[in-house]
């Protein structure tokens, strides 16, 4: 069985770590590609991780998923609270969903309190910065690792 676990990133991600610290922190993307890997790495477990800005490329993402990887990693960014053609790809999808954002969503703007992804994520994690990707890399790993 496949121990490859997909972290995608939404819409200006890339900028993580260069622009708003004061909530998202000071870590790159390639920060936490480091970490996961590390983490990852404990468990037997590797990580593809991308980035786009583009809605239909994260979709084709999900669907190289179906084949590759055993679960996903998803911050959608914005696309998270509008977009459902990425909720529709998910759920085409069979292995473990991971939402995660960096900063708690329900403490911001009303419009970010919605989520599409949450109706497909099996767990969700946010307001724990830049480690939540870590966090729920260790979890699918926990869990892959439990199956055999
Ligand atoms: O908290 C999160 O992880 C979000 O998914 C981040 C999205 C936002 O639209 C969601 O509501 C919550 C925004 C990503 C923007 O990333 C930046 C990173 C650094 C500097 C500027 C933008």
């Amino acid at each position: 069985m496949s121990k490859t676990i997909y972290i995608l990133n939404g819409p200006n991600l890339n900028l993580l770590g260069q622009r708003q610290p004061e909530l998202y922190g000071h870590d790159t993307l390639q920060d936490v590609e480091r970490t996961c890997t590390a983490v990852a790495a404990e468990f037997g477990c590797e990580i593809v991780q991308r980035q786009s800005n583009h809605e239909g490329q994260l979709v084709d993402w999900i669907h190289e998923a179906r084949q590759n990887a055993a679960g996903i990693v998803l911050n959608a960014a914005a696309y998270t609270h509008t977009s459902i053609a990425i909720l529709d790809a998910l759920n085409t999808y069979d292995g473990l969903v991971i939402e995660v954002h960096v900063s708690q969503i329900h403490k911001r703007e009303s419009f970010r309190h919605t989520s599409y992804v949450g109706l497909r994520a099996d767990a969700v994690l946010m307001g724990f910065g830049v480690n939540g990707y870590a966090l729920a890399t260790r979890h699918v790993c926990e869990m892959l690792t439990a199956k055999g």
